[in-house]
């Protein structure tokens, strides 16, 4: 029954039929005929409560929802997920990033083979090595303990080790700094290296394939950093680990494979923060917080696992989101985090979803007649109050908001975080009520406007509101929650890719790009293009060839 559309037919109708039908209907009605509507659409799990009220939606819209998620078989594809089937069809893979959190001890097999003891045993080397580093028993080569730690790898092998480094700031010793090198642009390395002292710096080589243009050469600008400095190739196995599934290429760049940590070609980049890819999170806040990271994972695990449709936090967040873009034609989704060090959280999300769903054929290659993926953006509030929030109340567009927010803070800073929390409250509360002119009307006749200016003011003070929100709140950002919070949005997308029937799991994209990027690369060589390039193109490369770069600024 996949059709076509990779969809069930009559529910996708129902769905349609039933955004039109409630096209009319007010959230603020909603919450005034219904006291339970809070409790009746909120949910809790794993120390995570998530408040869904302020949606254009009712009990009808929810069960429509779990039905279409039930016609596409998402249960069915879960257990092939958790049994390690290769539902990454297009690279031929497993998908087992869960096992890799796998504290309650599942069963997780690939081709057959248990997977659990080697995990057990990269995760036991990486307790021992950031033990050593954190504890100043390894020593860099001229017998320093490492101070800064540069994790040099980008996409999947930089942005989740890059947000949980962040977002678990209060947990981390001032005494070893970690950086994240990724960009290609030499801006990038030069300016994080600049204050460095290359005997106390450790860099860790992140990338699964050991191949990524971006990578290598920042890899190897760091060793040819350090090697200036330090005049011993013998200092490079002191300063330099590398994270990957590739041995071979790991060694021929000259890192010795004791100084490699291996993961597998079953965990994809992006869902790969959970294996060795968070070695630096190990060293910045201790592998202890780092097995708690995954023990917030592995709830949530459990939870998606288990829970009823219903009750399912992933399930319901997902079906929230294909309401919104397939019913009511929403293409963005914002993300907005009332906690500073939750600021990387949006382009780690962006990632996770817009790789994994922007796809436009379904698992069997045929075109999708429908939208996928979102565009996924945000920022931290209160500064994105103060920048975007205008078009989310105002503009032309419906935007459907998750707000993400931490109800303790880490600092005591008196008055900080009520004032941070009524924000987010009212932000939220203002989308969903928005202003009515009889109270925007009353409001400009209290401060003595006269009735002129009322009415022309009218159209631009009075707004309809309407505007759905999501809020996840938890006490605190602790290791174990953030790894719930992750999870949470893993599983959404995964929800997401099954009802639209694509391959959430590959991206052929990137690889594309990285690939023309080498050509590219080989016409730099000679002026004149290879046969083939366009004109557009090849007017660049001659631009590139005539700029003047060694003037003065
Ligand atoms: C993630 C993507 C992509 C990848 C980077 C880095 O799912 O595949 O973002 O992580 O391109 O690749 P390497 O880790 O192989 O260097």
């Amino acid at each position: 029954m996949q059709k076509d559309k990779g969809l069930i037919d009559s529910e996708w109708k129902a769905l349609e039929r039933h955004w039109q039908s409630l096209r009319g209907i007010r959230m603020r009605d909603l919450f005034a005929r219904d006291p339970q509507r809070c409790e009746r659409y909120s949910l809790s799990a794993c120390g995570i409560d998530l408040d869904y009220s302020k949606n254009l939606i009712d009990e009808k819209a929810m069960r429509l929802l779990i039905d279409l998620a039930r016609a596409a078989e998402l249960s069915r594809w879960g257990d092939r997920l958790v049994r390690g089937e290769k539902v990454n069809t297009t690279e031929g893979r497993a998908v087992l990033h869960m096992a890799l959190r796998n504290l309650g001890y599942r069963d997780y097999r690939h081709e057959g083979r248990d997977v659990m003891p080697a995990i057990r045993s990269v995760l036991s080397r990486m307790r021992t090595f950031s033990e050593d580093v954190r504890a100043g028993r390894w020593l860099g080569y001229t017998g320093q303990p490492i101070r800064d730690v540069v994790n040099i790898g980008i996409g999947g092998s930089s942005l989740g080790p890059k947000m949980v480094c962040e977002a678990l700031r209060p947990y981390q010793r001032d005494d070893l700094r970690v950086h994240f090198v990724s960009n290609i642009d030499g801006a990038h390395l030069a300016s994080t290296l600049q204050h460095l002292d290359p005997s106390t710096t450790l860099f860790v080589v992140a990338s699964k394939t050991f191949t990524t243009q971006d990578t290598l050469t920042n890899a190897e600008s760091a060793r040819r950093w350090l090697l200036e400095r330090l005049h011993n190739e013998e200092a490079v196995a002191r300063h330099f680990v590398a994270v990957s599934t590739n041995t071979q290429a790991v060694r021929a760049f000259g890192i010795d494979a004791h100084n490699m940590f291996e993961f597998w070609d079953w965990v994809g980049g992006r869902y790969s923060l959970w294996s060795s890819i968070g070695l630096p999170i190990a060293l910045a806040v201790g592998m202890d917080r780092f097995e708690e990271l995954l023990a917030g994972a592995h709830d949530m695990d459990e939870h998606f696992v288990e829970a009823p449709p219903e009750r399912n936090l992933p399930i319901v967040l997902a079906l929230l989101g294909i309401w919104y873009l397939n019913f009511g034609g929403c293409d963005s989704h914002a993300v907005v985090p009332y906690y500073q060090h939750l600021e990387h959280l949006p382009a780690f999300l962006q990632q996770l979803d817009m790789e994994s769903n922007g796809k436009r054929v379904t698992r069997d290659g045929r075109p999708v007649s429908y939208h996928t993926g979102p565009v996924i953006w945000g920022a931290v509030g209160t500064d994105a109050q103060h920048s975007f929030f205008q078009l989310l109340h105002q503009g032309t567009r419906l935007i459907p908001v998750d707000f993400i927010l931490p109800l303790c803070s880490h600092y005591d800073l008196p008055g900080h975080h009520e004032k941070l929390v009524a924000n987010c409250f009212a932000q939220a509360q203002a989308l969903m009520r928005g202003r009515t002119e009889a109270e925007a009307r009353a409001e400009m006749e209290a401060v003595g406007l006269d009735e002129a200016r009322i009415r022309a003011l009218l159209p631009h003070r009075a707004f309809p509101g309407n505007r759905p929100s999501n809020l996840l709140v938890f006490d605190r950002l602790t290791p174990r929650i953030l790894g719930s919070l992750i999870a949470l949005y893993e599983h959404k997308v995964f929800v997401q890719g099954i009802v639209w029937g694509v391959d959430s799991f590959d991206q052929w994209g990137v690889e594309l790009g990285k690939q023309l990027a080498g050509h590219i690369l080989q016409d730099f060589e000679d002026i004149s293009c290879s046969p083939g390039v366009d004109c557009s193109t090849a007017s660049l490369v001659r631009r590139y060839h005539l700029a003047e770069c060694d003037g003065e600024d």
